[in-house]
């Protein structure tokens, strides 16, 4: 009898019964010598991150991500997967380095890829974090921390919203300083006063001369 997961009561139950007698409803080791129960695993996998996934960030932000394995079985459960870290290390730098809250997973990082094995008891949760933090701009790959986790073998696809097994930050390009130009009727100011145009090298100037930079000042006589 399997419920709308396919799995009912997560234990296997197998009872000896007289002809027309019905199953017990549940599966307890205590019913006798007629039955046997064999507790059945189930462990699942999401991930998130802080700040929250679809979130723009910026150079300089931190983000934590979160791996969530939960064994909604009875029985003790293997865990094993991978998460792929190649889409945000061009991006970002790892700040804090992956720890389980359960002893009973193993760690490993090798070429970007974080490798989670061990066992999880039934009816347990554990999480994984780490925290990176984005690089300077220029230094970044393509500007998008795309974090997706898979069981080995099972292929590591694009990340689509909702995913529940990835997240996707984009990072904000930083603003161009801007500085407003100064009007050119106040006697008190430079007739020309700078613009970010100008401190960009695209100021005004007569075509095909470049500006000299200037040399040290002379002493004064
Ligand atoms: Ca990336």
């Amino acid at each position: 009898m399997k419920g709308p997961n396919g799995l009912g009561d997560r234990m296997l139950g197998n009872f000896l019964l007289e002809p027309g007698e019905q199953p017990p409803a549940e599966c307890l080791p205590a019913m006798g010598e007629d039955v046997t129960c064999n507790p059945v695993s189930d462990v699942v996998a999401e991930k998130s991150v802080d700040p929250e996934d679809g979130s723009e960030v910026a150079s300089g932000d931190e983000l934590t991500y979160t791996l969530t394995f939960r064994n909604r079985g009875q029985g003790a459960g293997a865990v094993d997967y991978v998460d792929d870290l190649r889409g945000v290390l061009d991006d970002a730098t790892m700040v804090r380095e992956p720890r389980s809250s359960d002893p009973g997973l193993d760690l490993s990082v090798r070429k970007g890829r974080l490798r989670i094995t061990g066992e999880l008891a039934g009816g347990t949760t554990a999480r994984v974090t780490y925290t990176v933090r984005v690089k300077a701009y220029d230094d970044q790959g393509d500007h998008v921390l795309e974090n997706v986790l898979a069981a080995p073998g099972s292929g590591l696809s694009g990340c689509t919203a909702g995913d529940p097994m990835c997240t996707r930050n984009p990072v904000d390009p930083p603003e161009d300083p801007v500085t407003p130009d100064e009007p050119d009727d106040n006697p008190l100011l430079p007739r020309h006063g700078w613009s970010h145009r100008a401190r960009a090298g695209r100021g005004p100037g007569p075509p095909g001369r470049r500006r000299r930079a200037r040399g040290p000042l002379a002493p004064e006589a």
